[in-house]
């Protein structure tokens, strides 16, 4: 049970008093104004203007251990409004995080500091998610809300707390949070808790130039609990957050404040959002607010009452300690397995299990249904993975069978109808990964990678394990026609750092793809496979992961090769078929799978020289745009592919059509041999 609210405020210690809420508020005003300054850039108008709101929230409510912020069940804050990182940094200072030093603010935005221009959970501890693209952040926190309420039901008591997020006006504009927010009120999260800085200011002015939404009714009309009020008013904030505790609903709370507040002519302007405000104007903000302390300087009873705060938590850490200490061994072994993100030790005899039977019994098939199979299997025996589909459950095969879907009546359920939302679901997912304890893992289109870019972007700089299922992923889809048939996304999504985009060829890559795309632990991946039925290549057992090198000879050459011939997915059915069309022209030629282009990348240099090879021509084929394979080509390599987008017809005659063939792809090698 979570303690009462009331458990986490310390009389002792706590501003009781107007007054001394008042200067605590503005130390987190004056560190934003000086940091921004000496850095010559940043946002002092967020911090300054939401800074009752933190105070409140972070000295009366916020459960936190600044000296663990790992704990697994702290509360979680998320600062969707990225660009107001000083509010964080200055929070995390006051409350006595071991890292966040006053160095750190001095060095604001400065190369290896701590404290970068946007909030960066791989950099700074005590930072649960990486914001700045509006909108994100909270999309992260409905995933965060949505793993505490999956694992509370399958842990019980030890997973307890709440997600808190401040979102600006800009977070609520960007179309993600309608997503987001759906999700949530579906889900009836009543965890999570948005703080609105609603302050009618964003970049180009007054909000009125662009919206006139009531966020109210908005939030409202998707299921939440929303209300409006003073936002710096620390007892009108305390008794919403109060009431947002008690409710069987997500919260929104319509924070109305000033930005920049205390600046004496640019408070409640655009001119406070996002550069420094000048020695001047810090000057009669400092007079204003009736604070007398120098740059970087807070008062000691200040500093002291905020220390003070960031032990409030200390008795109800303790409590759950023994809470933890009371479950049997094995319980505690599997909660502390699942939030350190390792893998349960049967995976590899499953993996083994699977690809024997395949070696047995091949199958033809398409390789979302050799997924299907693989999910089977894998999440039999990895309890935390969380599926789901953005309303393509039936086409991405992303549900094993008997996996109960997550509701708000049962949040035991371990696959997520996520509707027609693939940026929140996205988004949601980053969350998940970063609360730890699940692994999601998602199914749309590949054509809509586009609608979850964003989100994919940040899980890679983020390095969380996130695992998009990306079907019907060529022309190979047919029928549904070149809005649905993507060229152009494989490059798109192997541009993006750190992102593993895996395109197996047959049933047995397909088990080993995903084996890889659960073992890398700081990696998300997409795998991106097909609606059409492909021939099983891999027939006889290997104990090794072949996909793991990025590419192999999946069929070498007879004697020495004239002809290498590379592809990924579908196309290596069909070199397969112009090698040896090309054998009974008496050319050598082999094969080369390419299930991953960034594993092949991060192989040592001799290792990807040996697969590359040396033949005379280089061809390489995948039914998207060359973009991309010149690296492994070369830039005098034949490439047979996509020049343009697709069309609607059955895949056979598309292929046909657009000449991705065995006798194009052989008479191309034949040409350049100068045949
Ligand atoms: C997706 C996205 N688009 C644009 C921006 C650039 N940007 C940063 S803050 C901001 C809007 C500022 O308004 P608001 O969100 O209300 O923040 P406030 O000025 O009130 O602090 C914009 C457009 C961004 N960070 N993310
Ligand atoms: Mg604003």
């Amino acid at each position: 049970m979570t303690p009462p609210a009331a458990a986490l405020r310390d009389p002792e210690n706590l501003p009781h008093s107007r007054a001394e809420h008042d200067r605590m508020a503005n130390a987190i005003r004056a560190l934003a104004m000086d940091a921004v300054e000496q850095a010559k850039s940043g946002h002092p108008g967020l911090p300054m203007g939401a800074a009752d709101v933190a105070t409140v929230l972070f000295t009366k409510f916020l459960k936190f251990d600044p000296s663990d912020p790992k704990w697994p069940d702290r509360d979680r804050f998320v600062l969707s409004a990225g660009h107001g990182s000083m509010l964080v940094y200055a929070l995390l200072y006051l409350l006595g995080s071991e890292s966040m030093t006053i160095d750190q603010l001095k060095r604001f935005r400065q190369l290896g500091s701590l404290t970068p221009g946007h909030p960066e959970n791989f950099e700074t501890p005590g930072i649960e998610t990486t914001t700045g693209p509006l909108g994100q952040g909270l999309g992260n926190a409905v995933g965060m809300a949505i793993a505490e309420r999956h694992l509370a039901a399958e842990f019980g008591d030890i997973v307890d707390h709440h997600t808190y997020v401040l979102a600006s006006d800009g977070d609520l504009m960007e179309g993600i949070s309608q997503e987001a927010i759906a999700l949530a009120g579906h889900l009836k999260l009543n965890r999570l808790i948005v703080l609105f800085d609603d302050n009618g200011i964003s970049i180009d002015g007054p909000l009125s130039l662009a919206d006139s939404v009531d966020q109210v009714k908005r939030f409202e009309a998707a299921g939440w609990n929303a209300s409006r009020i003073d936002g710096h008013d620390p007892q009108a904030i305390e008794r919403a957050i109060d009431s947002a505790h008690a409710s069987d609903k997500p919260t929104m709370i319509a924070c109305r404040t000033t930005i920049g507040f205390g600046a004496p002519t640019k408070a409640g302007t655009a001119g406070s959002h996002g550069s420094p405000l000048g020695a001047d104007e810090i000057k009669g903000a400092r007079e204003k607010l009736g604070w007398s302390s120098a740059p970087f300087e807070v008062p000691a009873d200040i500093l002291q009452g905020w220390r003070a705060a960031g032990q409030r938590s200390k008795s109800v850490r303790k409590a759950w300690e023994e809470r933890l200490a009371s479950l049997p061994v094995e319980r505690r072994g599997e909660f502390a397995r699942r939030h350190n993100g390792d893998l349960p030790l049967g995976l590899g005899d499953v993996v083994r299990r699977f690809k024997q039977d395949l070696a047995n019994a091949p199958k033809e098939i398409a390789t979302r249904i050799a997924s299907q199979n693989a999910l089977e299997a894998l999440t039999a025996a990895v309890p935390e993975m969380i599926g789901g589909s953005a309303d393509l459950t039936g086409s991405n095969n992303t549900r094993p069978k008997g996996m109960k879907a997550m509701s708000a009546a049962d949040y035991s359920g371990r696959f997520i109808h996520y509707g027609i939302r693939e940026h929140g679901m996205a988004a949601a997912m980053n969350g998940m990964a970063l609360h730890r304890g699940v692994i999601p893992y998602s199914g749309t289109f590949l054509v809509f990678a586009d609608y979850c870019r964003p989100a994919i972007r940040l899980a890679a700089l983020m390095g969380e394990r996130v695992i998009h299922v990306m079907t019907h992923d060529s022309i190979g889809l047919g029928e549904d026609g070149p809005t649905h048939q993507p060229v152009e996304h494989l490059a798109a999504l192997r541009a993006i750092p750190n992102l593993l985009v895996f395109r197996p060829c047959d049933t047995v890559e397909t088990m080993e793809c995903w084996q890889l795309a659960l073992e890398n632990k700081d990696s998300p991946s997409v795998l991106a496979l097909t609606r059409q039925n492909l021939p099983q290549l891999r027939t006889t057992y290997d104990e090794e992961n072949r996909c793991a090198a990025g590419a192999y000879e999946i069929s070498p050459a007879d004697g020495k090769a004239d002809v290498s011939l590379f592809a990924t997915g579908s196309e290596v059915a069909i070199v397969i078929d112009a090698q040896k069309l090309l054998k009974g022209r008496g050319i050598a030629a082999r094969v080369v799978s390419v299930p991953c282009f960034e594993l092949l990348e991060s192989a040592d240099g001799a290792t990807r020289k040996a697969v590359i090879g040396s033949a005379k021509v280089n061809v390489a084929v995948e039914a998207a745009v060359r973009q991309g394979w010149d690296a492994i080509i070369g830039s005098d390599g034949v490439f047979v592919g996509m020049h343009g987008f697709g069309a609607s017809a059955p895949y056979n005659d598309l292929y046909r059509h657009f000449g991705i063939t065995p006798e194009k792809v052989a008479e191309a090698a034949l040409s350049k041999l100068g045949n």
